[in-house]
C-alpha cells in the first residue's frame, strides 16, 4: 500500500499497526470481550452507498490491471468547474470520478478490506441494537470521509453512517452521529445533510487550513428536512483540550435535546498532541475525560474507529476513551 503524500509515495499513515497496537491494549486493559465480525453482505452497504459506487469499487482493482497499469490505482484526473459529471468507461476516468482526494490508493486487497471493516462496524451495531450498553468497533479503514459515491481520506465505506442507518431501519427513531476526529466527518455530513432523523456533528480542524478542505465550516447547518440537524465546530491549530471540551460540551447539549436512540461516535485520535498529520493538542489523560463526557449522554453508543496515526500513544488513547466511558456505567 502507498500513499501520495508531498509528491512523493510514502508507506501510508493508515497501517494494519494501528489496528494492532489498539487490539493490544484493549487486551492487556481487559476492557471487554472480543468478537469476530459477521457477515452482514452489502445489503447495509446499499442503504448509504450507492450500486454505482459500490460495482465500481469492487471491480476496480480488476479494472485497472486489466489496464496493465504498473503501479497502486491512484486518482489523477477529477471533473473539475465546468465539465461534465458523467460516468466514463476508462478506469483513470472512473477512478476521479468516485473519489474527492488522491492520497487515497485502491490496490489487491482494498475491496476485502472496506467490507470487513464494515462488517466490523454493523457487527458492534448489532450487539448494541441487542441490548449491549456499548461496543467498540475497530475499523480499519476508517469511513467518516467517505460520501454515497466518493472515496478518499483512507475511506471506503462510511462505516458510522452505515451503522447510524442500520439503527434506524432495526426501529431507532432518532440516531446521533458525533465524530471527534480530527477532520471533518465529511462524507458522513453530505450523507445525512437533507435529513431529521439522523443528526450529525463534528468538531474537527478548520478545513480552511486542513483536508478535507472543501466542507466542514461552521455555516453548514443542514438543508431542506435537515436543517438543523448538522453541527460543525471547528479549532485553529494548537487547540488543547480546556478549549476542545467547550465544543464537546456544546455538542452533548445538542444530542441530549434531540433525545436519540442510539448514539455512533466517530472516533479518531488524530487529535493527539504527537499526532503526525494533526495539530491540537490533547493528552493521553484528556481521552479519560472525553469519554466520561461521552458516557454520561447515558445512550445506547457504537464508537466506529476513525483516525490516529501516533502508532505508539494510539491504543493507549483509544482505550482511554472507552475507559472514561466505562466508567459512567
Ligand atoms: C493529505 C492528507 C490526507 C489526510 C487524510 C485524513 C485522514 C484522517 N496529505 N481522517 O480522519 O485521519
Ligand atoms: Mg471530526
Ligand atoms: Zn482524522
Amino acid at each position: 500500500m502507498t500513499e501520495l503524500d508531498g509528491g512523493i509515495l510514502i508507506e501510508p499513515h493508515e497501517k494494519p499497526s494501528r489496528a494492532e497496537t489498539i487490539l493490544g491494549r484493549v487486551k492487556q486493559e481487559q476492557l471487554g470481550e472480543v468478537l469476530p465480525p459477521r457477515d452482514f453482505g452489502l445489503a447495509p452497504v446499499l442503504r448509504v452507498h450507492t450500486r454505482d459506487y459500490v460495482d465500481f469499487l469492487k471491480t476496480s482493482w480488476a479494472d485497472w490491471t486489466a489496464e496493465g497499469k504498473p503501479g497502486e490505482a491512484i486518482p489523477a484526473v477529477w471533473p473539475g468547474r465546468g465539465m461534465r459529471h458523467r460516468v466514463p468507461k476508462d478506469i483513470d476516468g472512473r477512478l476521479g470520478y468516485y473519489s474527492f482526494a488522491a492520497e487515497t490508493s485502491i490496490t489487491e486487497g482494498t475491496w476485502d478490506a472496506a467490507c470487513a471493516s464494515a462488517n466490523v462496524a454493523l457487527t458492534a451495531q448489532a450487539l448494541v441494537a441487542n441490548g449491549e450498553a456499548a461496543a467498540f468497533a475497530l475499523c480499519r479503514p476508517p469511513g467518516h470521509h467517505a460520501h454515497a459515491d466518493l472515496f478518499g481520506g483512507y475511506c471506503f465505506f462510511n462505516n458510522a453512517a452505515l451503522s447510524a442507518q442500520a439503527f434506524r431501519d432495526q426501529g431507532a427513531r432518532r440516531v446521533a452521529i458525533l465524530d471527534v476526529d480530527f477532520h471533518h466527518g465529511n462524507g458522513t455530513q453530505a450523507i445525512f445533510y437533507q435529513r431529521d432523523d439522523v443528526m450529525t456533528i463534528s468538531l474537527h480542524g478548520d478545513p480552511d487550513l486542513v483536508f478535507p478542505h472543501f466542507l466542514g465550516f461552521e455555516d453548514e447547518t443542514g438543508d431542506g428536512a435537515g436543517e438543523g440537524f448538522n453541527l460543525n465546530i471547528v479549532y485553529p491549530p494548537g487547540t488543547p483540550f480546556s478549549i476542545w471540551r467547550e465544543g464537546l460540551e456544546t455538542a452533548c447539549a445538542r444530542i441530549e435535546a434531540y433525545q436519540p436512540d442510539a448514539l455512533v461516535i466517530a472516533l479518531g485520535v488524530d487529535t493527539f498532541e504527537d499526532d503526525p498529520i494533526s495539530f491540537f493538542k490533547l493528552t493521553s489523560a484528556d481521552y479519560l475525560l472525553m469519554g466520561e463526557r461521552i458516557g454520561k449522554l447515558n445512550l445506547p453508543t457504537l464508537f466506529t474507529m476513525e483516525g490516529g496515526y501516533d502508532v505508539d500513544a494510539i491504543g493507549v488513547n483509544v482505550v482511554n476513551v472507552l475507559k472514561g466511558f466505562e466508567r459512567t456505567r
